[in-house]
């Protein structure tokens, strides 16, 4: 496909005003998620998106053993589970598959969408070199990490993904030590863009932000390729909150910049709003502690927690050379001649 045909094909794609998206249902009642469960609807926005000529397929954990039980789904359209880590090779080999029957003539040729979601351990910890793998590779497929910042399905278990100082059930708050978890988030997007040349649309979504969200899923799905997509998913039972904050929440985490929004298409970043403002300087970024205050998984937290956790955000917009995104800067290197 030409640049030009790829652009055409996403400015079709895109829904103008939020009263446009398509009113069918491919994620329906039946499923058993906890009330508030951003992570469900990432699935529905990302089916209404994708529309009915979809294979979703799902790593183990919350969306798949809550959406698929005792014989029941959500799911309107075919829908396969693949294992924990396995997200990188079902979509390769999914995407393969579908592109040989219709060589060999065994189904019509025809647009098929595929897409594979995981969670932040299946994805980002588990499954990366999978994924990273299947990202080299020329095939139509879309991969979603929707990541709820822990393992979740197994009750709330520690991942790279869970932010600073986070409780989680691996990272208890104790009375020598108050943080626990002192690793710093991964940062995924920006990993899968700089390692893989064949990955040309790639975006950070979050399901606060719905018009945005269901735009970004049919862009990737337009360019073709391989594509990426990691959603900040609100989790009331593991972030400790009452369900009906789950937007506000999934709104905080972008507001304060802890979660840019942004997309890569062809080489270049596109901010969106209201980080673009941000990046811009016409919108001021909320102080972190408006997100902290408002999650029992952070009610350890002292003044210097949240100075600290203020400052490594701070840095991200005031220090790194593509701000909120990546701190890579590019230096002269002279050498010595012999
Ligand atoms: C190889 C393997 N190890 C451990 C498990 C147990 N297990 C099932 S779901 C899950 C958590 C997955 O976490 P994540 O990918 O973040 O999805 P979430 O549950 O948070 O939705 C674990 C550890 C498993 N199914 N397979
Ligand atoms: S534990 Fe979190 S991710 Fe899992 S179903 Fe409940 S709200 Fe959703
Ligand atoms: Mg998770």
């Amino acid at each position: 496909m030409s640049e030009i045909e790829r652009n055409e094909r996403v400015y079709k794609a895109i829904i103008k005003t939020i009263k446009d998206t398509p009113l069918a249902e491919y994620y329906t009642s039946g499923h058993r998620t906890c009330q508030g469960c951003e992570s469900a609807l990432l699935m529905r926005y990302m089916a209404k998106a994708a529309g009915p000529r979809t294979i979703v397929v799902g790593a183990t954990g919350c969306m798949y053993v809550a959406n698929t039980t005792y014989m029941t789904t959500s799911w309107v359209v075919p829908w396969v589970h693949t294992q924990l880590g396995g997200s990188g090779a079902a979509a390769l080999g999914t995407a393969a598959a579908l592109r040989a029957l219709m060589r060999k003539g065994k189904i019509k040729e025809e647009p098929i969408n595929v897409v594979v979601f995981c969670g932040d351990l299946g994805c980002a910890d588990m499954g990366l070199s999978g994924v990273s793998n299947a990202m080299t590779y020329d095939y139509n497929f879309l991969i979603i990490l929707y990541d709820n910042e822990s393992s979740a399905n197994t009750d709330i278990q520690e991942t790279s993904m869970t932010p600073y100082g986070a409780q989680t059930s691996f990272s208890r708050p104790g009375k020598q030590k108050r943080i626990m978890k002192r690793r710093w988030k991964k940062s995924v997007v920006p990993m899968i863009i700089a390692g893989h040349r064949n990955v040309k649309y790639a975006a950070t979504l979050t399901p606060a932000y719905p018009l945005d969200g269901i735009n970004k899923v049919r862009k990737a799905l337009s360019v073709g390729g391989p594509t990426f997509i990691h959603s900040l998913d609100p989790c009331p039972k593991g972030w400790d909150y009452d369900p009906m904050y789950s937007h506000k929440l999934g709104q905080l985490a972008v507001e304060t910049g802890i979660w840019p929004l942004y997309e890569y298409y062809n080489g270049e970043i596109i901010y969106n709003e209201p980080t673009k403002g941000i990046v811009e300087g016409r919108i001021k970024r909320k102080p972190v502690n408006e997100y902290l205050e408002k999650q029992g998984r952070f009610s350890h937290f002292t003044e210097e927690d949240i100075e600290y956790f203020q400052k490594m955000v701070d840095e991200m917009y005031e220090k790194w050379e593509i701000p909120g995104i990546m701190p890579i800067k590019s230096i002269n290197v002279k050498i010595k001649e012999s």
